[in-house]
């Protein structure tokens, strides 16, 4: 059943005349069978959420089969020609066997057929439900037509019958009786983007899966399958975008030369819905040697962005448009010129224009000069631009104030640009939080994000409200996730890691989703359906969210990590040229106390949130204790809740976040009969670094602050193995993903 399931028979006999099929097929069987034995197990990791793993049940499979006896596609384009290549990889794999195909409806058909394919009075009876969706959505629905049961699949454009059919056949894996099959969906945000970190040496900024899966060097003419599953991947989430490079960015990605290469790219995405998207330097106007400024008022360089634009569409006319990092950790920028983030993003604006093309401009900025709390100086920056910027240009804004930290506040300019349209920046890639030998499901954190209330604009004004533009009737709209993708066969390093690229799309296409939810289908798709299973791993990855915050950076703590490479712990720091690169700015520990007064008698960073947030959080004893050491400066035997003091609390939450990790492994222990067995063996193996590296946070950061507090460590918390010397010892010059010039 595997080696049909991996084995795409469609593609070979759909797109090529073959002369002697038989023998070709046979020796095909053959290949499959001598390699499947070897290649059974990365294939699994391979094939994602995709594995439509064999329906067993005679019930069910006899249901299906006979509910669903062949498929009649009124659409002829490459993007319904996906739709049934994958409706055929599916049926081989559920069923053994392919699903006829039919030019005319036959009664039991399932048809996929736009809106407009649609005979009228079919139109006229599905009136209410296309009037519910958009030009991405989709409605799938059992029906009698002309005396036949039909199961439809329609939309107003081809990219829905594509949604349509993997989210039908995501029922099918989620073992969804067929009568229950009746979904009209839509996506809420319009662009639903992957940002790559991808550097063209192949290297991956902040990558912990291997190299870059683009290989640029035999771009454009080698293809490689990989770049089909990966479409394939994300158009089954209704990811809809794709930045290809680094937001570091290489100017040369705009050159002759690698546009022939993303050319090769956007043709094998376009079908599945896919636009691609690069990262502009700035200063590429000067770097390629065309000119002597990269000034955003120069009338020569304006028109150098504007042929540059022309020239990409000549290539790539469905091109997103750019993603820019300016005047941003040494990233050149308009202020290199004395101009504004306004006068830069409305240049690039104005260039792609034309073609409907967008910006994504980051508003991640912080100044190695200002001495203002770097986690003020965004908002204090972009905030006075509101409603300056051109309409094709989004703000892409990080979830918190500072950077992706395990935990952090809402970002407060998300409710303050009422007349900007705002960018979700979440990071799938788990920088801060274990790299890919972490369990952490992010979507728990995504969602807390999303759903907290900025009260911008009265009480449940969500982040989610500010991001699908509901909150103030925005046109343009979008959300970004750091992919955590590389070359690895599995993709993503960490088996539960393909949890998160799946939860991210899931929630860009509808923020309100909840994690829990997108946990159990997951799981459902990944592994198996069994309720004990499904219960009991989906209970555990919610739980690892919080779990890494507790042996990381509990109540409040941020940006402890070591220098550079971002791995372990590291609250010692303080050596680093720029001051709000150091650890110690973030936990300000002294003997009196420790935690960032965010407060007005502190920075004040608090100002920046509405109303009902700063009274929340100017008090301490108000204020979330998730969130204390972010927003207050305590003294070590301050009273918490529960009636103990701070450091009693620190202390025996780093343990708590130990003991959970510990927890998670005997859960993991007793599945072994739900899961293959090297997807098993990988999770159990990376679960012991994992409680290796929270037994070293708990003991480094304790040891640390113990200096300070002066105090003893709780009863159940074991003294650390080593003195604080050894852990400020250790050295990683290899951890990856950092640039080699880094370490
Ligand atoms: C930080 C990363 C750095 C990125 C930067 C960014 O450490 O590698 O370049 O974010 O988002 O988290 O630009």
């Amino acid at each position: 059943m595997v080696i049909l399931s991996n084995f795409r028979f469609s593609d070979v006999s759909h797109s090529v005349k073959l002369p002697k099929m038989k023998f070709y097929k046979t020796l095909i069987i053959c290949l499959l069978f001598l390699s499947s034995s070897l290649s059974i197990y990365a294939q699994k990791g391979h094939d994602l959420w995709l594995q439509y793993a064999e329906i067993t049940g005679d019930n069910l499979k006899n249901t299906y089969l006979d509910e669903i006896q062949s498929v009649t596609f009124s659409s002829q384009s490459e993007t319904t020609g996906k739709a049934q290549e994958e409706l055929q990889i599916a049926w081989r794999s559920f069923f053994g066997q392919e699903l006829a195909v039919n030019t005319t409806l036959q009664n039991k058909a399932l048809w996929l057929a736009t809106e407009k394919e649609l005979p009228k009075p079919l139109q006229q009876q599905l009136k209410t439900d296309f009037a519910h969706i958009n030009e991405e959505g989709f409605l799938i629905k059992k029906l009698q037509f002309k005396g036949k049961a039909i199961m439809l699949i329609s939309a107003k454009k081809e990219i829905g019958l594509l949604y349509g059919t993997f989210r039908f056949l995501k029922e099918l894996q989620l073992h969804q009786p067929i009568e229950k099959i009746a979904i009209t969906d839509s996506p809420k945000i319009q662009k639903r983007v992957l940002n790559h970190w991808d550097n063209l040496d192949r290297t991956v900024e902040r990558g912990y899966a291997g190299f870059s899966i683009w290989d640029w060097h035999l771009l454009p003419e080698l293809i490689k399958p990989e770049y089909i599953d990966y479409a394939r991947a994300n158009a089954s989430v209704g990811i809809n975008g794709t930045v290809l490079t680094n937001v570091n960015a290489n100017s040369l990605v705009l050159s002759p030369q690698y546009i022939e290469k993303v050319q090769a790219l956007a043709d094998v995405f376009r079908p599945y819905g896919i636009q691609v998207y690069l990262t502009a330097r700035f200063s590429s106007p000067v770097e390629t040697g065309d000119l002597e400024t990269a000034d955003p008022l120069d009338p020569e360089v304006r028109k150098w962005w504007k042929n540059k634009a022309d020239e990409i569409y000549q290539s790539i006319p469905d091109f997103g448009g750019f993603l820019v990092k300016a005047n941003s950790e040494g990233q050149p920028g308009p202020n290199n010129y004395g101009r504004t983030h306004v006068d830069g993003a409305n240049m690039m604006a104005e260039a792609l224009a034309p073609h409907n093309g967008i910006v994504m401009w980051r508003a991640f900025v912080y100044s190695e000069d200002d001495p203002e709390d770097r986690a003020k100086q965004a908002y204090s920056e972009f905030v006075p631009f509101d409603g300056q910027f051109a309409e094709n240009v989004l703000i892409q804004v990080k979830n918190g104030p500072i950077d992706f930290q395990p935990r952090e506040p809402f970002h407060p300019i998300f409710g303050a640009m009422p007349d900007t349209p705002l960018m979700m920046e979440f990071q799938i890639t788990q920088e801060y939080l274990g790299f890919s030998s972490h369990l952490v499901y992010l979507p728990k954190m995504f969602q807390e994000t999303l759903e907290t209330d900025t009260y911008t604009a009265g009480k449940n004004s969500t982040v989610a409200k500010v991001i699908d533009g509901s909150l103030s009737h925005k046109k343009l709209t979008g959300m970004a996730g750091v992919a955590n993708i590389g070359n690895e066969s599995n993709w993503t390093g960490h088996p539960f890691g393909q949890a998160n690229w799946y939860g991210f799309g899931r929630l860009a296409w509808n923020p309100y989703l909840d994690s829990r939810t997108i946990a159990e289908d997951w799981l459902k798709m990944t592994f198996s359906t069994d309720e004990e299973f499904v219960r009991t791993v989906s209970d555990m990855m919610l739980q690892s969210r919080e779990s890494v915050v507790k042996y990381m950076t509990p109540l409040g703590l941020h940006h402890i990590m070591a220098t550079g490479h971002h791995y372990g712990p590291g609250p010692w720091v303080s050596n680093l040229s720029r001051p709000e690169w150091n650890p110690v700015y973030y936990h300000k520990a002294d003997s009196l106390g420790v935690g960032f007064d965010r407060t007005t008698s502190g920075s004040d960073a608090l100002s920046q949130y509405a109303n009902p947030i700063q009274q929340e959080y100017e008090n301490p004893e108000t204020t979330p204790e998730e969130f204390l050491l972010w927003f207050h400066h305590l003294p070590w035997d301050y009273q918490m809740k529960n009636g103990k003091t701070l450091w009693f609390n620190m202390s025996s939450t780093y343990q708590e976040g130990v003991e959970e990790v510990q927890k998670m492994i005997q859960t993991w222990q007793g599945m072994k009969k739900f899961v293959d067995e090297q997807r098993f063996q990988k999770v159990s193996m990376l679960l012991q670094i994992q409680l290796k590296e929270a037994r070293w946070w708990r003991d480094a950061c304790l040891s640390y602050f113990k200096q300070f507090s002066k105090m003893e460590l709780p009863e159940n918390v074991p003294q650390p193995e080593h003195n604080l010397d050894y852990y400020k010892s250790l050295k990683f010059p290899f951890a990856p993903g950092i640039r080699p010039s880094w370490n």
